[in-house]
C-alpha cells in the first residue's frame, strides 16, 4: 500500500477530491501553507493499493493546473544611502507536487 501526498492549488483541491470520491477512493484534504510564497495551498492525501497509484496520479494530472503567481520580495535590511527597487517576481506553481510513500501498516479501528 502507498500514501499519495499531493500538494495542489486550493482551487483544484475540491475538484480533485470529488473525482477521487467518484472513483471510489478515500481521501483527506488538509489545508497547508507554502513555505516560499507563504500562501495557502491544499494537501490531498490518499491511501491506496500499489496498483492504484498510477490512476491517482492520472486524476491529479488531469485536474490540477499550473499557475503563475506574483511575489513581492521582502526588502533587505538597508544601510543608509542604499537603494532597493522592489520588483514583482513571477513563479510558476504546480499543477501539483506529489510524493508517494510506502505504508508499513494500515488499520481502520
Ligand atoms: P511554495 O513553497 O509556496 O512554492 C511555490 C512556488 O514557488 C514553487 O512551486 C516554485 O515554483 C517556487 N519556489 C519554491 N521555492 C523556491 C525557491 N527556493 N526559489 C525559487 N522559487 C521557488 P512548486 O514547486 O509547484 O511548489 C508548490 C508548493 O508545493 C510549494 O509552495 C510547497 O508548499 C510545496 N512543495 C514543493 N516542493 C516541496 C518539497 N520538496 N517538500 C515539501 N513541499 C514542497
Amino acid at each position: 500500500m502507498k500514501l499519495v501526498v499531493a500538494i495542489v492549488h486550493n482551487e483544484d483541491a475540491k475538484v480533485l477530491i470529488d473525482v477521487l470520491l467518484k472513483h471510489e477512493h478515500r481521501a483527506t484534504w488538509l489545508h497547508s501553507w507554502g513555505g516560499f510564497l507563504k500562501q495557502s495551498n491544499s494537501t490531498v492525501i490518499v491511501g491506496v493499493e500499489d496498483d492504484k497509484v498510477d490512476e491517482i496520479i492520472g486524476h491529479v494530472r488531469e485536474n490540477c493546473h499550473s499557475r503563475t503567481q506574483t511575489v513581492s520580495p521582502i526588502p533587505p535590511i538597508m544601510e543608509p544611502g542604499e537603494f532597493f527597487l522592489p520588483y514583482p517576481l513571477e513563479v510558476e506553481v504546480g499543477g501539483a507536487v506529489v510524493f508517494i510513500l510506502p505504508i508499513d501498516r494500515f488499520e481502520r479501528i
